[in-house]
């Protein structure tokens, strides 16, 4: 695009000259973008897909084209425990080549503690999200298309007792609202957006859980825990600092409890390994310049396995160094948290802090682990001859480059009466949002293509 930004000063030269001046000038442009450009760092990569074809295993592939011009591609399948995995997850920005984002996208935990102490559950790890507890997508649930694969009916099929092709996954393009709008002298540009959205419902005791991941036209993953279904009917009690009446006057206590969830997000950001990660932390300094405070940020290379708390101003990104947008810059995807209610997961409690930056209690709101096929679930982790969750999984601290990131949201649930009945859906989840993926956003309008940096005329 710096190319680009030149010729345009040309351009009142170009004008201003003699007419067979410009003929030959323009003659000259048009050779050299009739010339292929020359090639960035990004597409001799070998890493980086030539092509979004993607192989799957087990369903079709998903392919889907963006109101932005932009294409998601990847792999699902559904697992026992953790319910709806997605695999080889590419991006390709409109009129650019597919980017591999992510090797593996799931839930990795979900532990659900009430404030009595008396009950918790392991969703994910004791019941799971697959087999007979995915749900059958009806048209109520789904406006989009339902997709069909084979569930087991009894785990994972291995022990047999037969199973079916189900239509389970609901594939959906959903209205992302005003994607931008900036108008100045010349015009406004405005645009609205598509996402492409997926979702599946299990059903764990009384709760219905929806996995919902969102796919954005500009390069965002989101992803989100829905519950609805209804309050356990065997939780609860008459203590006011434990729960909150639900039923008429002073009664009926429905005992306050935690969704902890933990995603499990496994990166292979243009090219499986090779990933680094940073955090990002801003402060003011103390001092005042003449019209506001100072505030001072930075990246810290985070270069080993461990875990980190959020903080104010606080985030982190996965960057591959190898890989340069157009405009130099590595591409990257930061973790956003939103504001989120942190939690420290039951099982964790016996260990005494995380490896790195956690705090003394052992939560945390991320952690960085080096992939490992056995290491799945955040906590009761199935295979425990590599760790029984994250805190093991991070204990050695070995050297960062096939990351696995936990994120861990929570949602601390205080009943209310509007929770009966059925239970209006609440949400907790996070973004994956692309930083410097690519030089300019993903799809200008023509009369923006050419801004790349500060505006010409300001220098
Ligand atoms: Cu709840």
């Amino acid at each position: 695009m710096r190319e680009v930004s030149s010729k345009r000063r040309l351009v009142p030269a170009i004008v201003a000259a003699a007419a067979i001046v410009s003929l030959v000038v323009a003659a000259i442009m048009v050779v050299e973008q009739a010339l292929p450009a020359a090639p960035s760092p990004r597409d001799e990569d070998p890493r980086v897909q030539g092509s979004a074809h993607v192989k799957c295993a087990e369903n079709e592939p998903l392919a889907q084209e963006l109101l932005s011009g932009s294409v998601w591609t990847m792999c699902w399948r559904v697992d026992a425990s953790r319910g709806l995995v997605l695999e080889d997850v590419h991006f390709t920005p409109a009129g650019a080549d597919p980017v591999l984002v992510l090797a593996e996208l799931s839930i990795g935990q979900l532990e659900v503690p009430y404030d009595t102490g008396l009950r918790n559950t392991e969703d994910i790890t004791t019941q799971g999200f697959g087999g007979s507890h995915i749900m059958t997508l009806t048209e109520p649930e789904c406006l989009g298309e339902r997709l069909e694969t084979y569930v087991p009916k009894i785990g994972d099929g291995a022990m047999g007792g037969g199973g079916q092709d189900r239509a389970v996954l609901c594939q959906e393009v959903v209205d992302g609202g005003i994607a931008y709008r900036s108008g100045d002298t010349t015009g406004t540009e405005v645009a609205r957006r598509t996402d492409l959205r997926l979702s599946t419902i299990s059903k764990v005791g009384w709760y219905e859980y929806v996995s919902q991941y969102t796919f954005g036209g500009d390069g965002s993953i989101r992803s989100d825990l829905g519950a609805t279904g209804d309050l356990s009917p065997e939780d609860y009690g008459d203590d006011p600092a434990h729960g909150w009446p639900v039923g008429p006057g002073d009664t009926d206590y429905a005992t306050s409890h935690s969704h902890n969830a933990v995603w499990r997000v496994h990166w292979a950001l243009g090219g499986r390994g090779g990933q680094v990660v940073e955090q990002y932390d801003a402060a003011p300094t103390g001092e005042v310049g003449p019209r506001a405070p100072l505030v001072e940020g930075g990246l810290t290379r985070i270069p080993r396995e461990g875990t980190a708390q959020a903080a104010d101003r606080r985030w982190w990104r996965v960057v591959n160094p190898e890989v340069l947008n157009a405009d130099q810059h590595p591409i990257s995807y930061q973790i956003e948290l939103g504001a989120t209610t942190p939690f420290q997961l039951t099982q964790d409690h016996e260990h005494t802090g995380g490896a790195d930056g956690g705090d003394s209690d052992g939560g945390y709101a991320v952690a960085f682990t080096e992939a490992d096929d056995c290491q799945l679930y955040a906590t009761a982790n199935k295979d425990g001859s590599c760790g029984a969750g994250v805190l093991d999984f991070a204990q050695d601290e070995a050297e960062l480059s096939d990351v696995v990131t936990w994120v861990a949201v929570g949602f601390h649930h205080v009943a209310r009466d509007e929770d009966q009945s059925p239970m209006e859906m609440h949400w907790q989840g996070f973004t994956l949002t692309p930083r410097d993926l690519t030089a300019q956003r993903v799809d200008p309008p023509s009369a923006r293509e050419d801004v790349n940096g500060r505006p010409a005329d300001t220098r």
